[in-house]
């Protein structure tokens, strides 16, 4: 069963302060996305972008650590109920970053339509800090612990409601680089973390095999959050916070295509590509390979 596929640009780049993210959606767009589902069949639609302001162009009313607080809440906002109506039409939605801090609209839009979403966290990074915990203020490293109901309100109340998902249905595949509060966090709330140990280990099949089991037993939808820098930066070099030793193009490639197989992803996001700092649009134009696959594309 084949669902029609809504695209959702968010030219993000107020979570982080590397300027560039925000042509990410642009350059995944020039890399062929559109072209490339329609080459498998699928119907696809371009919403277009979602209006991001301008830093200081909303006034800051909250005293707060947190970077670009209100805009960021704000535009969360606006992609939680766009990526909501998607799902109200019955079609599935796949939004382009942006920074990873558009993870908190588009799960806020999400979760409403789901009463046990899972999610894959595929990140170099948790994502997991606050405003206590974060070393840097930055959001991007802060949607999924807000997600979770943890953090400041304005970002854990986008949606009208907190606690988008569960710690027990999420699994991050990736991680190699935690702060301690964050380490702190997985442990307390029992979050499943494939590191990138683990992936060395006992390989990529088994550590989506595992994935898969474990959420496809609980829940009742599947939101695939996918940060271009859990790829190793000599796959993706345009990402605004490389990491070494990360997951490789084939691997990313194997996942996608086991996730395709099992057929449990009805949302997705690929975040982080940042042109500017890219090489000749490498990581778009891997971030097009990966969404193909995830979609089904077969090599022959
Ligand atoms: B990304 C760091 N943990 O909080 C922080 O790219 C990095 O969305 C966050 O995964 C990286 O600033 C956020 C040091
Ligand atoms: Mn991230
Ligand atoms: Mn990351
Ligand atoms: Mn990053």
């Amino acid at each position: 069963m084949k669902k029609d596929i809504t695209i959702i640009g968010v030219p993000m780049d107020l979570g982080q302060t590397r300027r560039g993210v925000d042509m990410g959606p642009s350059a995944i767009r020039y890399a062929g996305i559109v072209e490339r589902l329609e080459n498998i069949e699928y119907s696809v639609k371009d919403f277009g972008d979602i209006q991001i302001a301008r830093p200081g162009t909303i006034e800051e009313t909250i005293e707060t650590n947190l970077k670009n607080l209100e805009e960021v809440a704000t535009a969360s906002e606006k992609l939680a109920e766009t990526v909501s109506n998607v799902i109200s039409e019955n079609r599935f939605p796949l939004v382009l970053g942006g920074d990873h801090s558009i993870a908190i609209g588009s799960l806020a839009g999400i979760a409403q339509h789901y009463n046990n979403l899972g999610v894959i966290w595929y990140d170099a990074h948790g994502d997991l800090n606050t405003a206590d915990t974060s070393p840097s203020g930055n959001i991007h490293g802060m949607p999924l612990a807000a997600s979770l109901g943890i953090g400041h309100e304005s970002l854990t109340g986008i949606g009208g409601y907190a606690d988008k998902v569960k710690p027990e249905n999420i699994v991050i595949i990736g991680a190699r680089s935690l702060d301690e509060g964050e380490k702190e966090l997985i442990k307390d709330r029992g979050i499943k973390v494939y590191t990138m140990h683990e992936i060395d280990r006992i390989g990529m099949t088994k550590v989506m095999e595992e994935t898969i089991e474990y959420l496809s037993k609980k829940t009742d939808g599947v939101h695939l959050s996918l940060d271009l820098d859990g790829l190793d930066p000599s796959d993706a070099p345009g990402v605004g916070t490389p990491v070494l030793g990360g997951i490789s193009y084939r691997e990313s490639h194997l996942a996608m295509e086991m996730l395709a197989e099992s057929q449990i992803i009805t949302s997705a996001e690929f975040v982080e590509v940042n042109p500017i700092l890219d090489e000749r649009n490498k990581t778009a134009t891997v971030a097009v390979a990966l969404m193909g696959s995830l979609f089904g594309e077969k090599l022959l």
